[in-house]
């Protein structure tokens, strides 16, 4: 059974990070490690969420790990609170790293142009150094734009443009990178790929739904992981993911006075599996 550790907070509630990625991977037939960076009440939308750093006992939960020889096929992250603990993920993806270490990174930072509530653009631009160090990142087009100190394309670009900024990306130092949130076509939103390994690019889109939640981001980076540590190829974990994130958002609003924190991922658990099947 493959082995994988998520490295981000818990929100107890708001259906993100690891309230999504652990049971999301483990559905997904991988053993799901966690590394809690911090405790919050609620994601960062709801007002007065309390928060519990437990940036220290990252070190000591290492160095134990390390003590028991434990192995992971891949490392994944989400969103991170501090600047520390995008320095200790260095640390981790170091010692934790061997031959075939998948290091999965989702620089979780903000959506719609704007940079969750805590993070600035010093913020953004010390994760574009942790993206460096990653084997494949998957911002969406805000964290993209500030990562790299550009401007926000909130729409009318075209193919080029998102091509060019993937390859701006991977200047960064990351062999893959993967924009989410692409809109290249009316109705349609998906996700484009380069990987400047071979210089190819992919890319796969679905219907575009009037809706807006919060989590979405985690949901496919989730799924994404899980595909790639399932041995699916770069072009059909992202089919995968972007299937899965859309279905998720279905059944979300199938039914009346569902909740407008956070994406029914659960009930579109069948379609996940359908999908790492194929
Ligand atoms: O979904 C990303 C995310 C993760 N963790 C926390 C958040 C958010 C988005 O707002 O606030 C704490």
């Amino acid at each position: 059974m493959k082995r994988v550790l998520s490295i981000q907070d818990i929100s107890c509630v708001g259906k993100c990070s690891l309230t999504v990625a652990l049971p999301i991977i483990s559905a997904a037939g991988i053993e799901t490690a966690i590394l809690p960076t911090t405790v919050l009440s609620t994601h960062t939308a709801f007002k007065g969420f309390t928060f519990r750093d437990l940036t220290d006992d990252i070190d000591p939960i290492i160095a134990h790990w390390q003590q028991e020889k434990i192995v992971f096929d891949g490392i994944g992250t989400g969103y991170l609170g501090t600047f520390r603990q995008i320095e200790l993920v260095e640390t981790i993806f170091e010692k934790f790293s061997h031959e075939g270490m998948l290091r999965f990174v989702d620089p979780a930072m903000g959506d719609n142009g704007k940079l969750y509530v805590g993070f600035d653009e010093a913020f953004a631009k010390r994760m574009g150094k942790l993206c460096g160090k990653a084997d494949i990142i998957v911002p969406n087009l805000t964290e993209a734009a500030f990562m790299l100190g550009e401007k926000y394309m909130e729409s009318g670009y075209t193919r080029e443009d998102i091509q060019a900024l993937l390859k701006r990306l991977c200047a960064l130092g990351c062999p893959v990178a993967a924009l989410t949130g692409v809109s290249l076509e009316e109705g349609k939103c998906g996700v484009m790929a380069y990987d400047s390994r071979t210089g190819d690019f992919c890319e796969y889109y679905s219907e575009k739904l009037p809706y807006s939640f919060h989590g979405t981001g985690d949901v496919f980076s989730s799924a994404c992981f899980a595909a790639l540590i399932h041995g699916q190829s770069l072009e059909k974990a992202l089919a995968t993911a972007v299937e899965y994130t859309v279905e998720s958002i279905r059944q979300t609003v199938s039914y009346e006075g569902h909740n407008w924190y956070g994406v029914d991922f659960e009930s579109a658990i069948p379609r996940l599996l359908e999908l790492l099947a194929r």
